[in-house]
């Protein structure tokens, strides 16, 4: 058991976050899961992009990066190719990983980038004050669905396991040392790991405040290993609303690969073509 106290990973900063809100559970669970691995400060990054859960990289006391919205993983990847011996943590809401960042989402789940991503996912984009997000619920008012949302929301941990993520959990923000428990894991894991943690936003989902009540359950059996398909059922079992590892596979990372090729470019550097040679072995020159 470690002996080293969550605060001491805490910053000066009082965070600014609305009375109730999710976030607060999420950065408390994140020090305890510090404490817990006895992590040095020195040995974290933690990036985040924009948004109210950005903010979380300011409130504790390690290397941090505040990028721009939706580019929190390009920034986080860029770290952990040059620095592969920090522990790169990366930060986002809903709208910054599933939305403008989906498609680094995306790159970074199937290249295997080793990041641990947790992304607090409050339904809605909460710091432009209550935008519809890629997972408010179907028919739910927004400041922009006034009629209700048309927009059927994704299930993040079905896109993370379909693009190819090696390691998927789903926690609650409100459960802090459950959550610690889950983050604890995902720092220990070498790859991609994904946890989405249900955060709520009491401000702008204020009907989320109670909507969560009897209907979160955690799964107790051993996480799926190799099959994708049975993990994103396993997540999607109970409305989306189960908790928990659902998926953990062991496989080689993106910077196990560039050190393969680094090492191979080594061995047999490629041909550099000129641009004359180049123009030449085009059809109808050099004849
Ligand atoms: C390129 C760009 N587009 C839009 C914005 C405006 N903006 C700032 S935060 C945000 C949404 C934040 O929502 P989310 O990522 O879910 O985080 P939350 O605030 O809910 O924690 C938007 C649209 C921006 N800063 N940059």
């Amino acid at each position: 058991m470690s002996t080293v106290e969550s605060k001491t990973y805490r910053s000066d900063l009082k965070p600014v976050w609305c009375p109730g809100c999710g976030d607060f559970g999420v950065l408390n669970a994140l020090t305890l899961a510090f404490a817990d691995l006895a992590l040095k400060p020195e040995h974290l990054s933690v990036i985040s992009g924009i948004g109210c859960s950005s903010r979380l990289p300011a409130y504790i006391r390690n290397y941090g990066f505040h990028a721009i919205h939706g580019r929190a993983l390009p920034v986080a990847a860029g770290l952990k190719l040059a620095r592969p011996e920090l522990h790169v943590i990366v930060t986002m809401g809903d709208g910054d990983a599933y939305s403008i960042g989906g498609n680094h989402f995306l790159h970074a789940a199937r290249r295997n980038l080793d990041l641990t991503c947790i992304v607090m996912d409050n339904r809605i984009y909460g710091m432009t004050k209550g935008q519809l997000s890629p997972t408010t619920p179907l028919k739910d008012r927004t400041h922009t669905s006034p009629y209700g949302s048309i927009d059927p929301p994704l299930h993040p941990l079905v896109v993370a396991l379909g693009a190819g993520a090696t390691f998927a959990a789903r926690g609650f923000g409100w459960e802090p040392r459950r959550l610690a428990a889950l983050i604890v894991q995902a720092l220990a894991h070498r790859g991609f790991s994904v946890v989405d943690v249900i955060s709520p936003c009491v401000v702008f989902r204020p009907e989320d405040r109670t909507a969560f009540k009897g209907k979160l359950t955690w799964t107790n059996e051993a996480p799926e290993t190799e099959d994708r398909f049975k993990a994103m059922a396993r997540a999607t079992s109970e409305k989306g609303l189960s908790l928990g590892l659902f998926f953990q596979k062991e496989a080689p990372t993106y910077e196990d690969a560039i050190k393969g090729e680094m090492e191979a470019a080594k061995q047999h550097p490629a041909p550099v073509r000129g641009l004359d040679e180049i123009v030449a072995a085009l059809p109808g020159r050099g004849e």
